[in-house]
């Protein structure tokens, strides 16, 4: 009996690890304020079919509408109530949404945010996605509803009742960040109406949650929520199956909240990874490429079954949050594919794709002037829906790097060597690195300034196979470069330094 309990003890907390995706897929992407409409067709005309495992969306909790500056993406990050009407859609739209890509074996995460309300200078009235009224000033959200007994303004110590110092771990908790309505989590009440809304996700059918900002919750009020949640929905998910968790906390040392504290409770997401593969993609601080040998824990990351990571985020793409100026996004594409590249090569951690729009970036001293600006969008504010060209690129400024076939691939070419160790790890002690996934696959890097002439062990069966950066296999025949492995498990690799991609990779089902 007692070994029973322990063991179902054990499941539970192991639950909400698991990412719940089907058919053995093992990345998602996150598609930054796309509408609902959008990505039910993305999933059934491709990410389905191309391998993807899930899809992160956009807040759907009804937030302020801001017009000064106008409609920026920001908006959604402050909720004022729970209703599911947003930017990107009604709730029908939502339904429909997550069906259609449940439908395809393509998970929904919602992106929570339950810390906070709107900010406190977001005035009173109806300028609210669902049109609800709401009043910041006396802390009173009737759609909810809360009232100002449901914050936490009582327990902040700070003059301004904002977050000002964070190596005080009850300010960064009980006071407001960036002067958002901070919500009293360890009200029982609180509790119960987060709970309320995550269930009615999961009802609906989403297979799990960004939780947004936890660094500023306390990992005992998330816990007791989280204990709160449905098991997934059974029209799609194994009977007993947990909702999912990531939870966004920026831990980049330096600071006393730690990731660690809330690992116990969910995956959490890895800041330093996209900081650190930044500075090595760049060749910053002395790094390369042969470093990554020991890339992972071996880098003081968090463990790998604990971890979230991505290249950039929807904050720091855009200089909000944390990483700084190393951070590789879509602007720097040729650095970004590589690294989005390793990233989806190396067995480390759970991988999110990250799918952008084009903004006017301006950087003046190092900081974006329109780091506000919202998704492409009509004068009226409403987001545009996403047209796709002949070409399978997406147009009017929305970037869709998840369709870049140097990423497309790769996130297949992850889904082919799930499970391999890596292996045959080489190195020229400089830029030049290549490694093994088992048996399954193989990839190559040449980030120096001369050209690569090596002969390697690819740890694959003899053959001819499709490098899937430069071209990819169609129709048995291979529109790029192709790579020849003798009976020895050996190929010769030339790629030179002035490639706009300078990798290679090739896996199982690319051989010719
Ligand atoms: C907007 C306006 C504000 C206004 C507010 C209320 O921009 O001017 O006061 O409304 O009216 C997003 C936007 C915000 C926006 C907010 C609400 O980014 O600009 O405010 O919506 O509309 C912290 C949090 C982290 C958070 C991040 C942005 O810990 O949770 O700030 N990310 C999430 C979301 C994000 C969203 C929210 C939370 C709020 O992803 O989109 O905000 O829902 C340090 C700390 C970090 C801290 C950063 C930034 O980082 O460690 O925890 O993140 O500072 O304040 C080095 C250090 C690194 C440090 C960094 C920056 O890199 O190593 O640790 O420097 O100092």
């Amino acid at each position: 009996m007692k070994l029973l309990i322990l063991a179902a003890l054990f499941g539970l907390s192991l639950a909400q690890f698991d990412a719940n995706i089907k058919n053995g897929r093992t990345a998602i992407v996150h598609l930054f304020e796309w509408r609902w409409a959008d990505i039910a067709a993305e999933c059934e005309r491709y990410l389905g079919p191309n391998g993807f495992g899930g899809v992160q969306i956009s807040p759907p909790s009804e937030s302020i509408i801001v017009t000064s500056p106008w409609h920026p993406w920001w908006q959604r990050y402050q909720p004022i109530g729970y209703n599911l009407c947003s930017r990107s859609g009604n709730e029908n739209e939502l339904r429909d949404m997550i069906t259609r890509c449940n439908n395809v074996g393509v998970n929904i995460y919602v992106d929570a945010v339950i810390n906070h309300m709107c900010g406190a200078g977001g005035g009173s009235g109806t300028h609210s996605s669902c049109g609800s009224y709401f009043d910041a000033n006396s802390k009173d959200f009737p759609s909810v509803p809360y009232s100002s007994l449901d914050f936490n303004d009582g327990k902040c110590n700070t003059g301004s009742g904002n977050i000002e110092n964070y190596n005080d771990i009850n300010q960064v908790r009980n006071c407001r960040l960036v002067g958002l309505l901070d919500l009293a989590l360890e009200k029982d009440y609180v509790r119960g109406k987060v709970a309320d809304y995550m269930n009615k996700l999961i009802d609906i059918g989403v297979a799990g949650f960004r939780v947004d900002a936890c660094k500023h919750m306390w990992p005992g009020d998330l816990s007791a929520v989280y204990g709160r949640l449905h098991n997934l929905n059974t029209q799609w998910f194994p009977s007993g199956s947990k909702p999912f968790i990531f939870q966004e906390v920026i831990d980049l040392g330096g600071e006393p909240i730690t990731a660690g504290e809330y690992t116990g409770i969910g995956r959490v997401t890895e800041f330093k990874y996209g900081a650190k593969l930044g500075n090595v993609i760049r060749r910053w601080n002395g790094e390369k490429l042969a470093y990554l040998k020991n890339w992972g824990e071996g880098w003081g990351f968090m463990a790998s079954d604990k971890a979230l990571v991505f290249v950039d985020n929807h904050d720091n793409q855009r200089g909000h949050g944390a990483g700084g100026a190393s951070i590789v996004t879509f602007w720097d594409s040729r650095l970004y594919k590589m690294a989005v590249g390793f990233m989806l090569a190396h067995p480390y951690g759970f991988t999110r794709v990250m799918s952008s729009y084009r903004w006017d970036r301006n950087i003046v001293n190092g900081v974006d002037q329109n780091d506000w600006q919202g998704p492409p969008s009509n004068s009226d504010g409403s987001t545009k829906p996403v047209p796709i060209n002949p070409d399978s690129t997406c147009g009017d400024n929305w970037v869709c790097e998840h369709r870049w076939r140097q990423i497309k691939n790769m996130v297949a070419f992850r889904n082919v060597v799930n499970g391999q160790p890596l292996s045959n790890w080489w190195d020229n002690g400089s830029n030049q690195i290549s490694f093994s996934r088992g048996s399954r696959g193989f990839i190559v890097f040449n980030n120096d300034d001369g050209e690569m002439n090596a002969t390697l062990t690819t740890g694959m069966a003899a053959g001819t196979y499709c490098d899937v950066i430069s071209g990819q296999k169609e129709s048995g025949r291979c529109t790029g470069k192709e790579v020849v492995v003798g009976g020895d498990g050996r190929a010769t690799i030339r790629i030179s330094n002035l490639d706009e991609d300078p990798f290679i990779a090739i896996h199982a089902d690319s051989k010719l």
